[in-house]
């Protein structure tokens, strides 16, 4: 009983109006600091973290040092656990480099982890999972997985086929709630979702589109497909409106309020 009431939590405290829409900004470790070159102010966590509570987001994902310096409890938080940088091209592994029970004590309501499946070393991954998941229980804290297939041997991580894998391997090793990639169409996702069982699924944002209404598509085909909102950094914070693609999103995700 005590695992299902994880993801009743997860949904009390990020999808409060049945779906959630999270920013994500822990770009500056997976990623590096190019990715605020298309919008310079998004290099300042205090300039995100305003984004995200002026439009009303639902919820925020950073890593430790982030939450350590900028968090303030604006906004309920995702603190993620692990991050890997783009430095090394081997295979994918990213380690933990924070502890339940520290999340908490940075004000986190939920944790966050990502595992490669189909890396090499996912096996590590696993064995790290298992263990995070023992401690959100025993701290009654959702551990959402970021299920991101990965590696020499995975071909096309976002073909329809691997998204549904990464979203079953995410309910399989006890996800609270999940974030994967879009499979290009609501028909694809929502097999992806109907895999997933109990478990909220999120569309993880990607790199930004060249238009607004490209990337707006695509929260509409998650919507219709049945997932339960959006994990989305780029698409949001390095265009130069990141309000107005907000409010876009927000229309789509909660139609009754617009
Ligand atoms: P985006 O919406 O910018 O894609 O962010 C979602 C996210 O999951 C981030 O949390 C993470 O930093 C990034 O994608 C990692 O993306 P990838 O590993 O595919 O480069």
């Amino acid at each position: 009983m005590q695992y299902m009431s994880l993801v009743d939590k997860f949904r009390r405290i990020f999808m409060r109006r049945g779906r959630a829409i999270i920013l994500a900004y822990d770009h500056g470790i997976e990623h590096g600091p190019t990715d605020f070159m298309d919008n310079e102010k998004s290099a300042d966590p205090a300039y995100i973290i305003d984004i995200a509570v002026k439009l009303g987001f639902d919820g925020l994902v950073l890593q430790r040092g982030l939450a350590e310096k900028y968090y303030g409890g604006q906004i309920p938080l995702i603190l993620k656990l692990n991050g890997k940088t783009s430095l090394y091209p081997g295979e994918p592994i990213s380690v933990a480099n924070c502890t339940v029970e520290e999340a908490i004590s940075l004000g986190a309501s939920a944790v966050g982890y990502t595992i490669y499946a189909g890396s090499g070393l996912e096996y590590k991954m696993f064995e790290e999972l298992s263990r995070i998941k023992k401690d959100a229980v025993k701290f009654d804290v959702p551990l959402v997985v970021w299920s991101y297939p990965r590696g020499s041997k995975v071909k096309d991580e976002q073909s329809p086929e691997v998204v549904a894998y990464a979203a079953r391997i995410a309910l399989e090793l006890g996800a609270d709630a999940m974030k994967i990639k879009y499979t290009g169409d609501p028909k694809t996702f929502s097999w992806a979702v109907k895999v997933a069982g109990k478990v909220p699924v999120l569309m993880s944002g990607g790199p930004k589109t060249k238009t607004d209404e490209e990337f707006l598509k695509q929260v509409e085909g998650v919507i219709m497909a049945g997932g339960s909102g959006i994990a989305v950094g780029r698409n949001v914070w390095q265009r130069t409106d990141p309000f107005a693609i907000g409010e876009s999103i927000k229309r789509i995700v909660y139609p009754r309020e617009g």
